[in-house]
């Protein structure tokens, strides 16, 4: 493939600059779009919907279809590795996830790691189909959890609390912590690979809970673990572009970016492009940083922000994206200016 046949999201992976930027938004499948609702609807539960390629795929195309995203995110969650495990989730209505919870005793390593990456299948089953569907010109986008926000369920239990047990873990039972991210680390490399293998152009890791962490345990459960995993991922033969999100990594980012070796940086809503511009090195991509509620409120705010994303980084590989996941009560209306907006160059 040469460097023009290449589709536009995975040639600012590679370090071109392109006008307009290439585009697609967090959590674009499923969520905000009547057309998921409906597919939803269909399916017995969340945990049978990400495992039926069929209607995997058919969410995965959606955004794309509507809205003619450069990107288009592999439909799943970061949960399946769990699921994988041998940890019981269940996804409840209105309330979110719920997993069983390990102690510090316990550890994860319940089935071989061979075994977890082959109970994912039905995923890989998704990659083919998208890739196959998927016009040559778009990038697709294979992901999984971070290692400590995949743990931070495994802990906790479930979403939404002040994730303190998690974090009490990182000091009191730091080898039972530690161990739990290896763990987590040997499975999400041998998904990522076989997601690769499959057909995903580009690979992203959600650190989703990155957030609120001392700076030196941040360099232990953020950092060091996203290096590791980007590693493992290479020695495994992958060679499509990574994007890491350490969402909420604040002043530990210049430190996470000169660490991690990854080929773009998502960026969330709290960090300025001030800051971006002196911590993330012109190689790295750079990608974010729309506040998705900014995005629901819409207006004469919401357009000076775009156009003040596209001007601050006119000059360095960007793609366009939010700061964090497309709310379920966004109008579509104001993607479609935003999308407009960014595709007459900012105009
Ligand atoms: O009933 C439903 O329809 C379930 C809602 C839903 C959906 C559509 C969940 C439950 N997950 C997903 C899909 C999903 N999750 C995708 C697919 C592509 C897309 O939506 O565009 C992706 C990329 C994710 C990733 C994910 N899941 C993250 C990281 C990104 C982020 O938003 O921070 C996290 C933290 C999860 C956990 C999760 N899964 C589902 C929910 C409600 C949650 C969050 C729970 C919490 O608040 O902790």
């Amino acid at each position: 493939m040469t460097i023009t046949d290449t589709p536009k999201l995975l040639r600012v992976l590679c370090g071109e600059i392109e006008t307009p930027v290439p585009v697609w938004m967090m959590r674009q499948a499923g969520r905000h779009l009547p057309e998921y609702l409906e597919l939803r609807a269909r399916a017995k539960n969340f945990l049978d919907f990400c495992y039926s390629p069929a209607m995997a795929a058919e969410a995965t195309l959606q955004p794309v279809d509507r809205y003619d995203m450069d990107g288009a995110i592999l439909f799943a969650d970061i949960l399946l590795v769990l699921d994988a495990m041998g940890l019981g989730v269940t996804f409840e209505k209105g309330v979110g996830p719920i997993v069983e919870t390990v102690t510090a005793g316990g550890g994860l390593r319940r089935v071989p790691v061979e075994t977890a990456a082959q109970r994912l299948s039905p995923v890989y089953e998704t990659v083919g189909r998208v890739r196959s569907k998927l016009s040559s010109s778009k990038t697709l986008i294979g992901f999984c959890g971070a290692p400590w926000t995949v743990a931070l369920y495994a802990i906790e239990g479930r979403g939404g609390t002040d994730k303190s047990t998690a974090r009490i873990w990182a000091y009191q039972h730091a080898e039972a912590l530690d161990q739990l991210l290896d763990d987590l680390i040997e499975v999400s490399a041998h998904y990522l690979a076989s997601q690769a293998q499959a057909g995903a152009d580009a690979l992203m890791l959600f650190d989703s809970w990155a957030e609120g962490l001392p700076d030196t345990v941040f360099d232990r459960l953020i950092t060091r673990p996203n290096a590791k995993l980007i590693a493992r991922v290479r020695e495994l033969g992958v060679t499509a572009p990574i994007i890491a999100f350490p969402r909420g990594a604040g002043t530990s980012l210049p430190a996470f970016v000169q660490s991690v070796p990854a080929n773009g940086i998502g960026l969330d809503t709290a960090i300025s492009p001030d800051f971006v511009q002196r911590a993330v090195p012109r190689t790295m991509a750079v990608q974010g940083h729309l506040d998705p509620l900014l995005l629901i409120a819409g207006g004469q705010e919401m357009e000076d922000r775009v156009r003040s994303i596209l001007s601050a980084y006119a000059d360095r590989p960007h793609i366009f994206n939010l700061g964090h996941g497309i709310r379920p009560e966004t109008p579509i209306a104001h993607v479609e200016r935003v999308l407009e907006i960014i595709r007459g160059g900012g105009k």
